[in-house]
């Protein structure tokens, strides 16, 4: 006889009316993730690659894309209210749109305290990747990573948040 396989969460966003995602109550367990790109960054396999790393660390992940505009990415932190924002940029501007994006978003009443991350290549040349990094982590980022690969901060950040959700009860055993 064989085991049957253990009931794994589903874990897709559902759609709201047909429009951008909304995160389920009943299904989501883990941190919900927003992830964004900015809005001059037109690259898109960075933010695919993120969302399968964060998918796999536990995540529910909303993904906006590539080119997203100021305004639509602070309504939708608003209107989602994720438990981590994550910015990712490849582009040379990231610096530049990354400064002004968290000058919004830290002085936006309803979102001042939202935990947020940004990463990717941060400026045009490595030389100055970490005076941009030491800039964005003072105008109020909470994890700034840079240089590349530099996932290993976002995955260190994200051990710290796992609590954030109940986990989903998979099985038919009772709760202790
Ligand atoms: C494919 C590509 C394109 C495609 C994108 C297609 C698509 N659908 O995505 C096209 C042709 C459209 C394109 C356009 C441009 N591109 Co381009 N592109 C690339 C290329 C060759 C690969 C990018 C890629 O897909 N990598 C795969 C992903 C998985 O890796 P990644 O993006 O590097 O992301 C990794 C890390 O950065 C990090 N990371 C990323 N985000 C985050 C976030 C966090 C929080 C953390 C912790 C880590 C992290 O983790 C990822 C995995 O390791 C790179 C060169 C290269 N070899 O990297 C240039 C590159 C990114 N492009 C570049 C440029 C300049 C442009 C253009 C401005 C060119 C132009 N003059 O028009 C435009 C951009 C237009 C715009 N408005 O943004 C430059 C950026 C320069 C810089 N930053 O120093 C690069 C580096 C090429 C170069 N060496 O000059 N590009």
């Amino acid at each position: 006889m064989t085991t049957p396989p253990a009931a794994v969460p589903d874990r897709t966003p559902v759609r709201d009316g047909g429009r951008t995602p909304v995160w389920d109550p009943d299904r989501t367990t883990g941190p919900r993730v927003l992830l964004s790109s900015v809005s001059s960054d037109s690259h898109t396999w960075n933010l695919v690659f993120l969302q399968l790393l964060l998918e796999e660390h536990g995540c529910d992940v909303v993904n906006l894309g590539a080119c997203v505009d100021d305004d639509l990415l602070l309504g939708e932190c608003r209107r989602l209210g994720p438990d981590l924002l994550v910015i990712s940029t490849v582009n040379g501007h990231g610096y530049l749109d990354g400064l002004r994006l968290i000058g919004r978003l830290r002085t936006d009443p309803l979102l001042a305290g939202l935990r947020v991350v940004i990463g990717g290549k941060l400026g045009v040349t490595p030389q100055t990747q970490d005076s941009h990094a030491r800039e964005l982590l003072e105008a109020g980022y909470d994890v700034v990573g840079g240089g590349g690969d530099d996932t290993g901060r976002l995955t260190r950040y994200l051990q710290g948040l796992r609590d954030l959700r109940v986990p989903a009860l998979t099985g038919g055993a009772s709760p202790p």
